[in-house]
């Protein structure tokens, strides 16, 4: 099988609760490998692109919003099936749902806002996956 690569995001959530070491950590834990890693503070237009999918939903304006309010850590992981493998280390949208063992699951809750503040993101598909990572890392 073809070494894929996904983008993930430890969201401002994640991040301004120190829990970015612990995601890294379980990506790396599973054996994936890292091939970017950038903490920075994202724009409004990186944004919109990056969540174009949800535009016109009601959580659209807080989501972008929130992923704006603060630093988050961007990083490319690597490895077969990686897509796949970090969607199901994430765990479900809902934390509340996400099954315990999950990131989201083990460390996210309901906080009673407009949008589900899940302390991570990663891609959804190949295609999803490439603009995203052209995105985030152009010179990747
Ligand atoms: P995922 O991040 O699991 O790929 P998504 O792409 O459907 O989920 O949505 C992007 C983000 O938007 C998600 O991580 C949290 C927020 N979100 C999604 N659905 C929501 C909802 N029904 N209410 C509030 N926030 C939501
Ligand atoms: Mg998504």
């Amino acid at each position: 099988e073809p070494l894929e690569r996904t983008l993930v995001l430890v969201k401002p959530d994640g991040v301004r609760r120190g829990l970015a070491g612990e995601v890294i950590g379980r990506i790396e834990a599973k054996g994936y490998r890292l091939v970017a890693l950038d903490l920075r503070t994202p724009d409004a237009a990186l944004l919109a692109e990056h969540y174009a999918e949800h535009e016109g939903k009601p959580f659209y304006a807080p989501l972008v919003e929130f992923m704006g309010s603060g630093p988050v850590v961007a990083l490319v992981a690597e490895g077969q099936r990686v897509i796949e493998g970090f969607r199901s280390l994430a765990g479900a949208t809902d934390p509340t749902a996400a099954a315990p063992g999950t990131i989201r699951g083990d460390l996210g809750r309901d906080w009673g806002l407009a949008v589900q503040q899940n302390l991570v993101h990663g891609s959804d598909s190949p295609v999803s996956a490439a603009r995203e990572i052209g995105l985030w890392f152009p010179a990747l």
